[in-house]
């Protein structure tokens, strides 16, 4: 555990002087820039300063120090507040950034983003995310001090902090994730709460009047009120406080002032989202006794003040450097674990055990096939951990025998739902509860902090409550893994509310997720092999409830044709193709057996198995022209899903059996003959096609 710098106050005057260094930045930043938030980082300037000049443990000259305290920005319209931080401390965010905010080429974005500015751990702006990103991260830290740390070795020793806002805590999210945190008990999660009681376009007096310390209270969280956020003696007692309690998260509710310092707005959505103007930047000034001019002035004593942290951050980080060196002295083979966990990097041989299935024409369910895999290199791969959103026994995405998540003391051997091998904070079996929009941004603060490569696990239909989190998966480009089960309207008797129909087109259009549906256990094997080896990308891997036969590979291509996203599974007897006849998931079954009725009519067809578009996009031209040949333009598509983006691969000529509405409650097999998904209609569909 790192030290608490000094007491406070240091010296009063310079306090102030770095405190209004902080808000004079941020607001000519906004004024410049003409555009921006400058009320949140006037307001919680003082809370910031206490935390990061006397209780943050980082170092500017390496952001990505394994064991720095971990600080988020959930309201992430305050950026200009994260961006004086990281320049006033020493990051490489150098002025002319701070003067060229939310310009293009900057590294000064609207919203902090992560890979984009050292420093920013996690990129926010949709509020409620980052507060749950923090909880992720410190189930990271948490899980990774429990499983590496020895006596006398505290490898793994470190806090998350956050600022969060009144949107923060109003977000679904944040509740969903609070619950969560404070049934794990995760004392080393601190969060300031930016108490200003004014949001966007009103105060929180229209919307928002719940006792927000008695409901974290009623979560199980530690909280504590400071009266006045300017108060930063009285700040740094409850961070202090905050620290001492080990058994709860912390909420400080500091209560300050939206635009703190503004004559004519302070306390008025006015100052929330807009830039002060001319006028009133320099009213503030004057009225914090402020030189007007120049803008983005620095006091020379302000900046080597809040310098200092690059000093100390060399000396915390050495410190820690040397205990890693006897700590892999002492313990080699646990330090290359975790040192490879926390690169990103598999083990050797880390795929020895994946099984490969033989053919079987009543097949498995691609859900049970995942389950196999997983755990078969869940042995190998310790970095893998994760859970499902209280769906284990039917996402099939338990680690046997792996422990589950809990905190210490949980004494819990007349629990139910165990995955075996007990319950401490070591598990690697995370119960979710039924929370997948929470899951999905803890995921992402586990990849954001680094050492474990997640999963999350939900039916398809249910990566609806997580899109939020999968698209800011994508966009910071984080290893995490989704494992969507129930993936079509043959789940069956469920209904209509249960079967996906416009998820998978829905998720195929966020840049930079890998969506993969494979056809039977053997691609899922390969789908499996692919999620783990693509790094800075998140993977949905889309799995059938039902079971589908397994291909006889002999007689198809192999199952690696997988990795180029689509392959010719198996090509026309003649090598002349009529049609090509393409599938995804549980539809290449179908199109096969279509394909061997089409060929006693004399119609041959070339199936394709196309698990992935964006696999199979990334490839070159040839090998895309290969499998969908441009002179071949009678292309059926067969997918149990919306036809949206289908056109593309079919073309002007083509055809695409798909579901374009609601499904319906009844067994999966009449649904599917139902809707069309049957032998018969493939053919017809196929020859109406050749004419
Ligand atoms: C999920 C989401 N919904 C809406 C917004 C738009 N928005 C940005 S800030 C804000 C109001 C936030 O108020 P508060 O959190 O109190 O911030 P403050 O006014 O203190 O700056 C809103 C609605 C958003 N960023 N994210």
């Amino acid at each position: 555990m790192n030290s608490v710098n000094s007491a406070l106050p240091s010296a009063p005057a310079l306090d102030e002087s770095c405190i209004d260094t902080l808000r004079f930045l941020s607001i000519d930043a906004v004024q410049k820039a003409n555009s921006g938030h400058p009320g949140l980082p006037m307001g919680a300037a003082p809370m910031a300063y206490v935390l990061w000049t006397h209780f943050l443990k980082h170092n500017p000259a390496n952001p990505l120090w394994a064991d720095r305290d971990r600080f988020v920005l959930s309201a992430g319209h305050g950026s200009m507040l994260l961006y004086s931080l990281l320049h006033l401390t020493g990051y490489d965010v150098p002025l002319e950034q701070i003067e060229r905010f939310r310009q293009w080429g900057s590294i000064t974005p609207g919203h902090p983003e992560r890979g984009l500015t050292p420093g920013v751990e996690v990129t926010t702006g949709p509020l409620g995310q980052g507060f749950a990103n923090g909880v992720g991260m410190a189930i990271a830290e948490a899980h990774l001090a429990a499983r590496y740390n020895r006596t006398g070795f505290d490898i793994i020793d470190h806090f998350t902090y956050a600022i969060v806002s009144d949107g923060d805590l109003m977000e679904g999210v944040a509740s969903e994730s609070a619950s969560l945190a404070g049934h794990l008990k995760l004392g080393k999660l601190i969060y300031l709460y930016d108490d200003n009681r004014v949001t966007l376009s009103a105060g929180t007096d229209i919307t928002f009047s719940e006792d927000r310390a008695r409901r974290f209270d009623a979560y199980g969280w530690h909280t504590q009120s400071v009266g006045d956020g300017n108060d930063l003696v009285a700040i740094d007692h409850a961070l202090r406080d905050a620290r001492a309690e080990t058994t709860r998260p912390s909420l400080i509710l500091v209560r300050t002032h939206l635009g703190y310092g503004s004559p004519g707005k302070q306390d008025t959505f006015e100052a929330h989202g807009s830039p002060l103007g001319v006028d009133e930047v320099r009213a503030t000034k004057r009225n914090l006794r402020w030189p007007e001019e120049p803008p983005f002035f620095i006091p020379e004593h302000a900046l080597a003040h809040f310098r200092r942290a690059i000093e100390r951050g060399a000396r915390d980080e050495a410190a820690w450097n040397s205990r890693w060196s006897l700590y892999a002295e002492a313990l080699p083979d646990l330090a290359h674990e975790l040192e490879q966990a926390l690169h990103g990097d598999l083990p050797a041989d880390w795929d020895a055990d994946i099984p490969i299935f033989p053919a079987d024409a009543k097949g498995m369910a691609t859900r049970i096939a995942s389950g196999k895999v997983m755990n078969a290199i869940a042995p190998r791969v310790p970095a893998l951990i994760g859970g499902s959103a209280d769906l284990d026994p039917s996402t099939f995405t338990a680690l046997a025998g792996f422990g589950d998540f809990e905190p210490a003391g949980a004494s819990a051997h007349d629990r139910q739902g165990s995955d075996g091998g007990g319950w401490s904070l070591a598990g690697r079996n995370l119960h979710f509860g039924v929370r997948e929009h929470a899951m999905g941004a803890i995921l992402n603060g586990l990849t954001a902090h680094g050492g474990t490569l997640p999963f999350g696990a939900t039916f398809l239909i249910f990566s609806d409550y997580m899109r939020p989190p999968m698209r800011l998966a994508a966009l910071m480009r984080l290893h995490v893994l989704y494992v969507f089960t129930h993936d079509s309207i043959a789940l069956g008797e469920d209904g209509s509310t249960h079967q996906p129909v416009e998820q998978l087109a829905g998720l195929r259009s966020i840049p930079g997720l890998i969506v993969i549906r494979p056809c039977d256990a053997n691609e899922t094997a390969v789908a499996w092999r692919v999620a783990l080896e693509t790094r800075n990308r998140p993977i949905a891997l889309i799995l059938t409830r039902q079971h589908v036969p397994t291909l006889d590979r002999s007689e198809f291509t192999d199952a690696s044709g997988l990795r180029r996203g689509a392959y010719v599974l198996a090509d026309a007897a003649n090598a002349n193709p009529d049609l090509i006849l393409i599938a995804t998931g549980s539809e290449v079954g179908l199109v096969v057996a279509a394909s061997r009725q089409l060929l006693e009519r004399n119609v041959h067809a070339r199936v394709v198995s196309m698990p992935s578009w964006e696999l199979f996009d990334a490839q070159p031209v040839e090998y895309r022209d290969a499998v969908l040949s441009p002179s071949i333009s009678a292309r059926l598509a067969v997918e149990a899903g919306a036809s949206q983006g289908w056109h593309r691969y079919v073309g002007n000529h083509g055809d695409v059996l798909s579901v374009d509405r609601f499904g319906a409650s009844a067994p999966g097999d009449a649904l599917l003959r139902e809707y069309g998904f049957t032998v018969e209609n493939v053919c017809r569909r196929a020859l109406a096609m050749l004419g």
